[in-house]
């Protein structure tokens, strides 16, 4: 009589590529990059670091309702996006504008969503940070933790019935995998064999729950397995590891008609969101280690710098002018106008009931009573 482990015997090891100084490890097996796709990853990185400092410090400055950085999660943004195609459908969390971006997603159209303003395709009825997008194929934000995920299984089992040459990937951290619904889409995936990539982000925290040692040594790769899904964890920090192992998996989740799991160790540098204070539960000097000597944007800078296509004069420009063109879509999306009153009640129901007539006619009558209350920019 045998019973099986309740826990697995060994430790799951972690694929890297890249050396904390941004060195390959000898020996190490990756998939190649170009130049051209190096420098862009590279240019991404850095435009989705600053974009993050800017439009913090813009909510501080009570210009935005709300914002959320991905400081040290750049390279699972980028590297993730830049190993994937643009048909393949992104389910995102909260903390993957680098998707987003990658695809093509403007600073403007970024600023626009975060103002509300009437550029805006969510028309200014989402919070700020619930980005989407149809023609990126990025379906919009929804912060209910995990409710994305049993969504890809959807989309990705109706990609391969349709037979098209694409799969979904969702993105979810660690937190995400204690809710039903990851569990949920996990056994859903294996059983309708779905081309799906669960890219799960352990970041080591859950606003201020943190992961447990336990988890951090047997986490999502183990569930994974647990459902009968194919699983890898990866350094979360190191780009080129991140890449080729998002590519890798796309390759079995296409060829194979197969759901795989990615579980990238990494760690939340910011704040949960702007209304956390997270020096409040986690010890400054942890955080300060990971964003100086664990930082993935320098680290995939030495990578480029050692092959010789990336210097400190490249690197000014590209900063002063990712800089420039921030502070100049922010300025634009905070005077452009916001929608309109009547955009509220509009596109849910094709004729409006009569519930939601009566409500935006109270509005109406409730603005004509005390517009002293109401923001002189929103057309009434
Ligand atoms: C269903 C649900 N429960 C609780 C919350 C509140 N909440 C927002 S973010 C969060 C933590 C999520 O942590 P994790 O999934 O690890 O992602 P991270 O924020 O670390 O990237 C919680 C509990 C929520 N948004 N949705």
């Amino acid at each position: 009589m045998r019973f099986i482990s309740e826990s697995s015997e060994e430790r799951i090891p972690c694929y890297r590529v890249l050396d904390d100084d941004g060195q390959p490890f000898p020996d190490s097996s990756f998939v190649k990059v170009s130049e051209g796709v190096a420098i862009k990853m590279y240019n991404d990185m850095v435009t989705l670091q600053t974009m993050d400092t800017i439009f913090y410090e813009a909510q501080r400055q009570g210009r935005i309702s709300f914002y959320l950085t991905t400081s040290g999660e750049e390279a699972i943004n980028i590297a993730s996006a830049a190993a994937i195609k643009n048909d393949d459908f992104v389910v995102p969390q909260y903390r993957e504008p680098g998707v987003l971006l990658w695809r093509g997603f403007s600073m403007q159209e970024f600023a626009n969503q975060c103002f509300g303003n009437k550029a805006d395709y969510g028309k200014g009825r989402q919070m700020p940070i619930h980005y989407g997008s149809n023609k990126h194929n990025y379906f919009t934000v929804s912060s209910t933790i995990a409710t994305q995920l049993p969504h890809a299984v959807g989309a990705a089992y109706a990609l391969k019935m349709d037979r098209k040459d694409a799969c979904a990937v969702t993105y979810f951290g660690d937190g995400g995998t204690s809710e039903g619904d990851f569990h949920a889409a996990l056994n859903f995936s294996a059983v309708t064999e779905a081309p799906v990539i669960f890219i799960c982000r352990n970041n080591g925290w859950a606003i201020s729950t943190p992961i447990s040692d336990q988890f951090r040594s047997d986490g999502a790769v183990v569930k994974g397995r647990a459902y009968g899904v194919r699983s890898i964890r990866v350094d979360g920090n190191d780009a080129l590891a991140i890449y080729s192992a998002v590519h890798a998996a796309r390759e079995m989740a296409i060829g194979e008609g197969r759901p795989i799991l990615i579980e990238a160790l990494t760690y939340r540098v910011g704040h949960h969101t702007t209304s956390d204070d997270s020096t409040k539960y986690r010890p400054v000097d942890e955080i300060e280690w990971w964003r100086t000597t664990q930082d993935p944007v320098t680290r995939f800078r030495k990578w480029i710098e050692s092959n010789g296509w990336w210097n400190g004069d490249i690197e000014s420009e590209l900063r002063s002018s990712v800089r420039k063109q921030i502070l100049h879509a922010l300025q634009e999306a905070e005077k452009a106008e916001k929608p309109p009153i009547s955009d509220l009640f509009t596109d849910v129901y094709d004729v409006s009931p009569s519930n939601l007539r009566e409500q935006e006619h109270s509005l109406r009558e409730t603005i004509k009573k005390h517009p002293q209350d109401y923001p002189s920019n929103v057309p009434i």
